[in-house]
């Protein structure tokens, strides 16, 4: 088999000149003299689709990846030309088509500098092996320039003059460079003289991407088959490009339950119910919070999906209700291999119906998995995720599980060289009948649909909770997502640090990674530290493969137990911080966690940050991530930040150490920010909140927070049922005030917020509350700069 992409020109084909265009609203076509059509799609000002085919036909234009939601239209669209160069210009972005061979280049329209242009441009090997073509990209490098994201790779943030490849694989204890791992998300962003671009490579075959590694100053692209299909997301500011980036592919269809960001804990495995039972009081005993328990594998009979083990489990209802009533969500296993056993009405039913995935000659793909021989539900056909969905009835609605864990989906099988199917597998993907080779980097994701429809229907009026290994672009749709099975090592606790990073920046940011490490143990420091980092994830698990060891908070002895205590109060005190910076997401598509580079792009020392990170808006983390450490140097981004624990001012833009023994973190408060936190509960809805806390963070000049709140669950939010505070701080030399606009039909249950004041540079001699004044005492509360009042001011005016 001869596939020379290693040897850029030889075998490769190329578009020859343009011999017609057409124009059909936003639609515009090149077709050129040896047969290609490059069609460009104009979907708005700053997001064109590029679409080429070399057959003078296109395939019928179907995409798991982009939403039908995203958002078209756009302000301003013209195409002229010159003697060399079609022009289409929008009021972002200028690009030009060549036509003497159909290269394209990108302009900013504000200034017309060169944002991007292609080297080679398109170009192809027909592949008489694989059938198709192979299709490739390349672009020149700009100087300078950076790229980021690309989901769930395992190396720096950077990666420049590296090679990645996307093919969804099962990588148990994976380390630093495992390339591929468990998601396929074919999206980068690149970064030079200040301005930033993406590009989505919306091609499922298995792909690979090249950062200037294979020559120093190009960048390409190409796939095993299908299209040349790409998205062009203009910034400048990389945060509009990845915004962009999640308008496309989608944002989460609902928020969360609140429960499902508190911390869940989870082992390979916890049984029977004696241990379950066990497990989840030594929570409470310890007056450790806590929100979830999970059940792997071992519950089920026989490892038959659907089914309980009547030794373990004799009475899952009853234990589920109990479990409940102590505050614990009961979030249970599925995988995909469904048992081959004529008594097991799942298999039986998915045989009769005829929704198990074939091979090209028409026998069933059989392959091993924990239940022994399997066959594998197709989940790209519409009509079987259907069926499956309904499998979650008893489970959701009778039995009272309220999350489900989909693991294997990659898929996964054992025993055989490649770990997956075979390329011969047959898949419906919507009507669009193809083998493995197309289908299998969304097979995953397709199950983790199906499961979130299941979820969806039976959890009603709830929010459903999915979480999934596999994923491609677009999951984030449906369900939450770990890193896999990583190694209870140092170096794994950066590698989660960038995997949470890169997530979020790739439009998926309800992730984690296993908390204190799957493989292997770790020795009570590691766990703590890992936990600290842990706590700052969208995603918050505790997990292990459980035949190292134990790997509960309390497994290290109590010096650690404390840390991982206060860590976890800290991570439920800042909930409605979170809930306000998921909903955030949810919304808008802003990422929960922004790498510096994605924070402030225009500080060139951000390029090459990995470990800082910010959470939500206004907090900058920085895991410790080696042994005995009492601190350590981080990169502060230009601005004022408070040290969390002692409210030392920092000014940044420059690298400092930081003190931080092993019961602390580096934890940092933008100046101005207004922190919203709950009391310490032991699980979401433990307590009624009475009153919201406000961190307030004086700073001389203005800034901005938000509260966002609502019922916790359900979806009377969509509905208007929310409050939405917005705070705007303004602070002089000798006054602060603080305005708030509330909006939403949500009436919170507290009435007070409990304000305490941070860095105030005067003494307070006089406060008033929308113009009326307060005498101090009546307000303070145990320290001068504590005040109590009421929720409902619209200005409060601190003078000193
Ligand atoms: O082949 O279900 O990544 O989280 O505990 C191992 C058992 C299968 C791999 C998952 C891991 C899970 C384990 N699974």
């Amino acid at each position: 088999m001869i596939l020379n992409t290693e040897l850029e020109y030889k075998g490769n084909l190329f578009p020859s000149k343009i011999v017609s265009y057409e124009k059909n609203l936003n639609v515009l076509s090149f077709t050129t003299a040896n047969g290609v059509i490059l069609e460009v799609t104009v979907r708005r000002d700053s997001v064109l689709r590029f679409r080429y085919t070399t057959t003078g036909i296109f395939d019928n234009d179907f995409s798991y990846a982009i939403t039908k939601y995203a958002s078209r239209g756009y302000n301003h669209l013209e195409v002229t030309e010159d003697d060399s160069n079609y022009i289409i210009t929008t009021s972002k972005l200028i690009c030009k088509i060549s036509k003497l061979d159909l290269r394209t280049s990108m302009f900013d329209a504000n200034d017309n500098s060169l944002i991007c242009e292609d080297e080679l441009g398109f170009h192809w090997e027909e592949s008489y092996e694989l059938g198709g073509d192979i299709v490739k990209m390349s672009k020149t490098a700009q100087p300078g320039e950076s790229y980021y994201g690309l989901g769930d790779k395992p190396v720096d943030n950077n990666l420049k003059g590296k090679r990645f490849e996307n093919w969804v694989t099962d990588s148990y204890a994976y380390g630093r460079d495992t390339d591929p791992i468990y998601k396929t998300i074919p999206f980068y962003t690149a970064l030079h003289n200040k301005k930033s671009y993406g590009i989505f490579f919306d091609n499922t075959f298995r792909s690979f991407f090249d950062f200037c590694n294979e020559r120093r100053n190009i960048t390409s692209f190409w796939a095993q088959g299908g299209e040349m299909n790409y998205y062009f997301i203009y910034g400048p500011e990389m945060s509009d490009v990845v915004v962009n980036y999640t308008d496309l592919t989608g944002k989460p269809h609902e928020m969360p339950a609140l429960w499902a960001l508190g911390y869940h804990q989870c082992k390979w495995s916890y049984y029977p119910e004696s241990n379950v039972k066990e497990i989840t009081a030594k929570f409470r005993e310890l007056q450790i919070p806590c929100d979830a328990i999970y059940l792997d594998i071992d519950y089920m009979e026989g490892f038959r999906c659907f089914t309980w083990s009547k030794e373990y489990f004799p009475d899952p209802k009853r234990m589920v209700k109990e479990l409940a009533d102590d505050g614990f969500k009961t979030i249970v296993i599925i995988d995909p291999g469904i048992k081959i056993d004529m008594e097991y009405s799942v298999f039986k039913e998915g045989l009769e119906k005829d929704y198990f995935c074939k091979r090209a000659d028409g026998p069933y793909m059989k392959g091993k998995v924990w239940p022994g021989e399997c066959y594998f539900p197709d989940f790209t056909n519409p009509e079987v995720r259907d069926w499956w969905s309904n499998l979650f009835k008893e489970l959701v609605e009778d039995i009272g599980v309220k999350g489900v864990w989909n693991d294997m989906n990659e898929p996964a099988v054992m025993d055989v060289p490649g770990k997956t199917f075979p390329d011969d597998v047959r898949h419906d993907y919507d009507g669009n009948q193809c083998s493995h080779k197309k289908a299998h980097n969304v097979y995953g994701m397709q199950m983790a649909r199906a499961t979130y429809q299941g979820l969806k229907k039976f959890s009603y009026p709830k929010r459903p909770f999915v979480i999934t290994r596999a994923a491609y672009s677009g999951t984030q749709r449906y369900t939450s997502s770990w890193t896999g099975d990583n190694i209870a090592t140092w170096d794994h606790l950066t590698i989660a640090n960038l995997q949470a990073q890169r997530m979020c920046m790739s439009g998926f940011s309800f992730v984690g990674s296993d908390i204190g490490g799957f493989a292997e143990q770790p020795n009570g420091e590691l766990y703590a530290r890992w936990i600290q980092l842990g706590i700052f994830h969208p995603f918050c698990r505790t997990h292990s493969s459980g035949d190292h060891g134990d790997q509960e908070p309390w497994a290290f002895g109590t010096t650690i137990t404390d840390v991982v205590r206060k860590f976890i109060e800290l991570r439920y005190q800042l909930l409605p911080y979170l809930y306000t910076a998921f909903w955030r997401y949810a919304e808008e598509g802003v990422p929960i966690l922004k790498s510096l580079v994605l924070y402030d792009q225009h500080d060139p020392q951000t390029h090459y940050r990995n470990d800082e990170f910010i959470f939500g808006e206004k907090i900058l983390a920085c895991p410790i991530t080696g042994p005995n450490q009492n601190g350590r140097r981080m990169y502060f981004p230009v601005g004022k930040w408070y040290n969390f624990w002692t409210d030392e001012i920092i000014e940044g833009g420059t690298e400092q150490w930081v003190n931080a023994d092993l019961d602390s973190m580096p934890i940092f408060v933008k100046a101005g920010a207004i922190i919203p936190k709950y009391p310490i509960q032991q699980y979401v809805g433990e307590k009624t909140i009475d009153e919201l806390s406000l961190d307030v963070y004086y700073t001389e000049g203005k800034e901005t927070s938000q509260v966002y709140e609502d019922a916790t669950d359900g979806y009377d939010y969509i509905k208007g049922r929310y409050s939405l505070r917005d705070f705007n701080l303004s602070g002089k030399k000798n006054e602060l005030i603080i305005q708030q606009h509330k909006s939403g039909k949500f009436t919170t249950t507290y009435k007070t917020f409990k304000v305490s004041l941070h860095g105030l540079p005067f003494k307070i001699s006089k406060v008033e509350v929308d113009n009326v004044i307060i005498p101090f005492e009546d307000l303070k509360l145990n320290g001068s700069n504590t005040l109590r009042l009421t929720k409902e001011f619209t200005e409060l005016h601190i003078i000193g």
